[in-house]
């Protein structure tokens, strides 16, 4: 079964429907810690977090399982990790843990010939300043989109409004954000002229391709849902090479505003 097909069927399963879902989540959580054939990753589509794990198993051409959750399914998660949480990787090993960076150097430690990550650059004080002083912007323009975007997590209403709610004590109401899209964007568009300017390679933000590259694309991936952003041409190629080598699509063909 190629990935594409077990991922949509292993995600209906986790999806679940109705009323019968918390009893099936609970079911799944407790019976499958030895029994899944291949790893597999509990994620939401849009979550940046997500995307560090998922990145790890595209590069290394490693066949994984995604099991998208519902948003508002706390049961699941919490019954494998112990609090609510996405991305969580479930292993034939019986390995079951959150934390996706603690994910990506497990997979990338014990899956494949070698390891492929170099460490992320301490030097890189300018990535990491670009990175906190751009979130604010990022978040206000992201969030009210993943919410209005059909993702697997957001397919009922109660994972919708889940999503609204909490992410809505962070930023204040959706519509207000809506209604400052253009001032963010433009903050936004300025953020990433600064951002092309950091990146050593063409496809690597630092010499070689490194934990400070699954961070940002993480990043990166997730602004694809944004209409009208403005990508400078090497920010370009970044993001599609991560994309193509990584086997995860860019969100741009769902943006709507
Ligand atoms: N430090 C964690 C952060 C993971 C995280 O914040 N995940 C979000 C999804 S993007 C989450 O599960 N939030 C709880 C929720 O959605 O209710 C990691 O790197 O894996």
């Amino acid at each position: 079964m190629n990935k594409t097909i077990a991922s949509s069927v292993v995600g209906a399963v986790a999806a679940g429907a109705g009323l019968g879902y918390a009893v099936a989540a609970k079911r799944l959580a407790s019976t499958t810690a030895t029994k899944v054939a291949k790893p597999r990753l509990y994620i939401y589509d849009h979550c940046p977090f997500c995307v560090r794990t998922r990145m790890i198993f595209g590069l290394k051409g490693i066949p994984v399982d995604l099991v998208f959750l519902a948003n508002h399914d706390e049961d699941t998660p919490i019954g494998l990790v112990g609090k609510k949480v996405v991305p969580i990787l479930e292993t034939p090993e019986g390995v079951v843990m959150p934390e996706s960076m603690d994910i990506v150097k497990y997979v990338d430690a014990n899956y494949g010939e070698k390891v492929i990550l170099a460490e992320s650059d301490p030097s890189r004080t300018d990535l990491k300043a670009w990175i906190k002083d751009s979130a604010d912007c990022m978040r206000n323009l992201y969030h009210p989109r993943f919410h209005a975007t059909l993702f697997a997590e957001f397919a009922f209403q109660a994972s919708r409004d889940y999503y609204k709610t909490k992410k809505e004590k962070t930023i204040g109401p959706f519509e207000d954000a809506i209604a400052k899209s253009p001032e963010y964007l433009a903050e936004l568009n300025t953020y990433l002229v600064q951002l092309e300017s950091m990146l050593k390679k063409p496809h690597s933000v630092n010499e070689t391709l490194s934990y400070d590259d699954i961070d940002l694309f993480g990043r990166l991936r997730g602004l694809t849902i944004i209409k009208g952003i403005e990508w400078p041409p090497k920010l370009q190629e970044y993001i599609m090479y991560m994309s193509t080598v990584c086997d995860i699509p860019l969100l741009d063909t769902l943006a709507r505003f």
